[in-house]
């Protein structure tokens, strides 16, 4: 969205993220961490932008391990719901603290414009799923609460909660994992996501046929990357999150090149692989603004005209 539509009657992001979670068809959503990253996946043709705790923590030289505070990923969750019409869906690592920042952070992070929001039922600070190291789960009436205070403290009923599951990940088990998610869905959930290491997706799969409830599934393949969209809308999940692969490939991108330049002592031989100017000009709605200020500037002058 570069400054363009949205007429008042359309649905809002969060409606329709609630439409992604419940068609057939399986959702996808890119990671991004800014309204530029954003509006790629967007472009792209993705369903959903997920703010992305990883990416944004590692966009600010950080780790993802809560050492941003919540307004600091809010101000990117919010930058990228401005920026795009697809819904954003934010990682809210698990809650930014108690009960009591759950639901400051549900209403702050509805108020501007994001689509839905999801906690994770490890301990505050986390640590990112894939580093060693505490993945502890929180007791689950400490999180069971968190859920019904996101679900009843919202403004709107549309917005999403999703409700991670992290059981798999911290070697609580598949039981532990099956016993929460009935648990989170009696708490007001409206969609679980059940993350795993594996470097296969057996155990996903395994929920997946094992969840008896109602809300509809989403998984994170990154480390089971090798699975297919389609694979993954027959096991029936909802909604599939690439997580990171925007960033990482701006990593490698952005090393290669910058290595280039420095080794050659000129950028010559990076011009043609890199994105000319003319389509950053185009990411960041340069020659809509330009059109946009020569309406108004005319209208101005006609209004000046009409006064005299
Ligand atoms: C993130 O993108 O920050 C996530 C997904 O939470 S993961 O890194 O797999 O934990
Ligand atoms: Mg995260």
């Amino acid at each position: 969205m570069i400054f363009t539509h949205q007429s008042p009657a359309a649905k809002s992001p969060a409606a329709r993220l609630r439409e992604a979670l419940h068609r057939p068809e399986l959702a996808r959503a890119m990671g991004a961490h800014s309204p530029l990253s954003a509006r790629l996946a967007e472009e792209t043709g993705f369903d959903v932008v997920w703010s992305s705790g990883l990416e944004i923590s590692a966009s600010q030289g950080v780790p993802d391990a809560n050492i941003l505070a919540m307004p600091q990923c809010l101000d990117a969750a919010a930058g990228m719901a401005e920026a795009v019409d697809v819904p954003v869906l934010a990682d809210c690592d698990s809650g930014f603290g108690s009960v009591n920042n759950v639901v400051h952070m549900v209403r702050a992070y509805e108020a501007r414009g994001v689509a839905g929001v999801c906690i994770e039922d490890k301990q505050f600070p986390k640590l990112n799923s894939f580093v060693e190291g505490n993945q502890e789960l929180a007791p689950l009436d400490d999180f069971a609460a968190k859920i019904r205070a996101a679900s009843q403290c919202r403004r709107s009923p549309e917005l999403v909660v999703v409700a991670r599951l992290e059981a798999l990940i911290s070697g609580c088990g598949m039981d532990e994992a099956l016993r929460r998610a009935a648990v989170y869905e009696e708490a007001g959930a409206d969609a679980l996501l059940i993350h795993s290491k594996r470097t296969d997706p057996e155990e996903v799969y395994a929920f997946r046929a094992a969840y008896r409830g109602k809300l509809p599934v989403i998984v994170v393949p990154t480390t089971y990357g090798q699975v297919t969209a389609a694979e993954l809308e027959q096991r029936g999940f909802a909604m599939a999150i690439y997580a990171n692969h925007a960033l990482r490939s701006s990593i490698r991108a952005m090393r290669q090149t910058l290595g280039r330049i420095y080794r050659d002592g000129t950028t010559r031989h990076v011009e043609g692989e890199i994105a000319p100017l003319k389509e950053v000009f185009d990411l960041q709605g340069m020659s809509a603004m330009l059109e946009r200020q020569d309406r108004f500037e005319e209208q101005g002058r006609e209004l000046a005209e009409a006064g005299r």
